[in-house]
This record gives structure tokens, C-alpha cells and sequence, in this order.
């Protein structure tokens, strides 16, 4: 095992027993500053939680009408006992949060929709994205339908922080978690989606839902990975005006990363931006902790795989979006530092996020390695 993964290792053994150890710590949503003493853990973030009333996850970052648009899940405790499939991460409504600049004020903009105004939906509504289009927004969310399925769904508003109005039914083809929209250059916007595990991706294997399919991945190591999914959105944003195709992430000789390489599979939370007209698909590796990216020179890929653009954060999961605002790069992420150390519970932050001259992303540390 490496130096660096022990050190990781020790700070989340750590972490968790400190929020084992705690007594009275929130019971549902409210964050409770007591105990902050104890969380000596986080004291070399390299960035501070941006949202403090509440607890915040899997930031998706938009440019609208000049200002920063965060739109994250929100998480809660809802008393359930942490699982491999997520059933843990509850969540039941989505708040949004703006900002004129990073650093400064933070502006909540309340409830912009709840899993009891998705007419289809029954619980667990996941992290969302949002776009834009000839004057109106869009929200797109998953969550799992009454039969406990992942779909993905849209809502519809006429401003960046809602409150947006759900469509009566999930778009058609789009399945398992983690939309994610993209809009190039001239104005095509594709979505990006799925997620394995949890997120169900591995029992769309064939094409249609199959609910005796593998809980995990396809237990094929030595086969190609399962990919995230991408397709074409129609002019109205509503749906996909193509069948959802593989985003195939291929190494340095050209061969698609297999299944059991889990420092470099996708496993979810995809993003894509584009930077010098190159377009980078990031995407966390889930059991590995990773944020990871592979560049391509189209919407579609393939992408090769390129490196990791931050390590481990405290928490199980990883999931970000990448920003360009006013001439600098952003990362927008999350870990577990209001809750010290509580998988379920997790905080927005923010970070610069730098290229080197070939186009490379320096690769961030969450925290800082000097002690205290
Ligand atoms: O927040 C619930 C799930 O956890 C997201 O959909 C995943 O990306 C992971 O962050």
C-alpha cells in the first residue's frame, strides 16, 4: 500500500470514528456546528464548504444571466442504514444556490422541486443538471420511478433558480443516473448519463431493464467496461432525438479501459466541457475514489484516458462539475467536512482547476498534506 494511501486511509478511519463518537449530531437536514473541535480532519481543506445550512452534494455549475448557478442534491439523514446501493442517499427535494463571484456570497434560493411534485416519482432523487435554451430553464434530475427503476427526468422554468415545473412523465430512452448537459458551440446540446451499482446502469446491459441483472458491474474484469451514455437532445430540450450511444473511454494503446480497472472505469457522476476545442469527459471511479478525465475531439468520443484531476476526498462518493467563469477554471466538488466524516452527508466546495501548456489538468489534492 502507498505512503499516501495509508495517510487517506488513517484520516477517514479517523473521521468516521469522530462521527461514530458524536452524540446529537443532526438527525435530518439541519447542520449542527457542535463538535466543530473535534474535526481537526478537515483543518487542511484546501477549500471551505459553500453552503452551511444545509447539506449539499454532487454540484452542477452553470453560467446564467452573469452569475454562478450550483445546482446540487440535497442530502439528509433519513435513518437509513448505508448500503452498497445507496439506498442511504434519500434525498427528496433540490434547493439552488447562486453567486456573482467564487469567494463571495452565497445566495439560497429555496426549494425548486420536490420528488412529491414528479408525478411518476418515488424517492431518491439524485444529482441534477440544469441547461438553458430560448428563454427558458431546464432542471434534469433521476430519480427512481414507483417500481423503484432510475429515470431521468426534466423540469421547466422560466428563471435559473426555478422553482421548475416537472414534465408528467420521464424522457423517453434515459435511464439509470447522473444527467449531465452539455451545449457546444453551435447550440447542440447532448446529455450524459448513468452511473453503476446504485445507479442500476449494469441492468440496462442489453438495452432494457433487467431486474435480476448484476448488482455491481458486469463482473467481467477482463471485458470492456460498462460506459456512460450519451444522446443527442431534441430542439425542445425535452427529449433525445437519438438512440443514447457508449461513451467509450480507450487507454494510451487505443483499447477500451476494462471492467476491472477501477482506478480508470467509469462508475458515474459524468461532465463534459470543452477547453481549446478539445472535449474532456470526467467522470468519478466510484470504489477508487477518482476524478477522473479522457479528452476526445468530439461530443461522442472516444475518449482517451488522460489522468486523475482530484484525489480521494473524505466520503465515499466524488462528484463535480468543471466551470470556466471570467477567464479562470473551476472545480466545483464535494466531501464530507459538515458532517465530519458521514458518507451521506456531504458539503459543496470549490476550487481553482489548472491546466498545464499541453492541455493536461493538474491533478488537485483535496487537502493539504502539512499537518494542522
Ligand atoms: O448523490 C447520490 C449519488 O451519489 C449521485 O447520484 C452519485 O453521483 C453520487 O455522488
Amino acid at each position: 500500500m502507498k505512503l499516501e494511501t495509508l495517510v487517506l486511509s488513517a484520516v477517514i478511519l479517523f473521521a468516521s470514528s469522530c462521527a461514530q463518537q458524536k452524540k446529537g449530531v443532526q438527525s435530518n437536514d439541519t447542520v449542527s456546528q457542535e463538535g466543530a473541535a473535534e474535526t481537526n480532519s478537515f483543518s487542511n481543506s484546501i477549500s471551505k464548504p459553500l453552503v452551511n445550512q444545509r447539506y449539499s452534494a454532487d454540484p452542477s455549475a452553470h453560467v446564467f444571466e452573469g452569475k454562478i448557478y450550483v445546482y446540487p442534491s440535497h442530502d439528509y439523514d433519513a435513518g437509513i442504514p448505508e448500503n452498497d446501493n445507496g439506498d442511504h442517499f434519500a434525498m427528496k427535494d433540490f434547493y439552488i444556490y447562486s453567486m456573482d463571484s467564487v469567494g463571495g456570497k452565497v445566495t439560497d434560493h429555496g426549494v425548486a422541486l420536490k420528488v412529491s411534485d414528479i408525478p411518476w416519482a418515488s424517492k431518491q432523487l439524485w444529482a441534477p443538471d440544469a441547461a438553458y435554451k430560448n428563454g427558458k430553464y431546464y432542471l434534469y434530475f433521476p430519480v427512481r420511478d414507483k417500481e423503484g427503476v432510475f429515470r431521468i427526468g426534466v423540469g421547466v422554468s422560466d428563471k435559473p433558480q426555478g422553482p421548475f415545473k416537472a414534465q408528467p412523465a420521464p424522457m423517453k430512452n434515459a435511464f439509470s443516473i447522473d444527467p449531465a448537459v452539455f451545449t457546444d458551440n453551435d447550440g447542440q446540446s447532448y446529455m450524459y448519463f448513468g452511473g453503476i451499482w446504485g445507479g442500476q446502469l449494469q441492468k440496462w446491459a442489453t438495452g432494457k431493464f433487467d431486474p435480476n441483472g448484476s448488482a455491481t458491474d458486469l463482473n467481467q474484469d477482463d471485458k470492456p467496461a460498462l460506459t456512460a451514455k450519451v444522446a443527442k437532445l431534441n430542439g425542445d430540450m425535452l427529449e433525445f432525438s437519438e438512440n443514447p450511444r457508449d461513451v467509450v473511454i480507450i487507454d494510451e494503446n487505443g483499447k477500451p479501459i476494462l471492467g476491472g480497472d477501477h482506478n480508470r472505469r467509469f462508475f458515474e457522476a459524468s461532465w463534459m466541457h470543452k477547453y481549446n476545442g478539445k472535449y474532456y469527459f470526467s467522470y468519478s471511479t466510484g470504489d477508487t475514489h477518482l476524478l477522473c478525465y479522457a479528452t476526445g475531439d468530439n461530443p461522442y468520443g472516444p475518449f482517451t484516458y488522460q489522468g486523475v484531476i482530484m484525489k480521494p476526498v473524505i466520503g465515499w462518493t466524488t462528484h463535480h462539475s468543471i466551470l470556466e467563469f471570467k477567464g479562470k477554471w473551476y472545480l466545483f466538488y464535494h466531501d464530507t467536512e459538515l458532517s465530519k466524516g458521514k458518507t451521506h452527508l456531504r458539503n459543496v466546495k470549490v476550487t481553482e482547476l489548472k491546466y498545464t501548456p499541453d492541455g493536461k489538468i493538474e491533478t488537485i489534492e483535496p487537502y493539504t498534506t502539512a499537518a494542522k
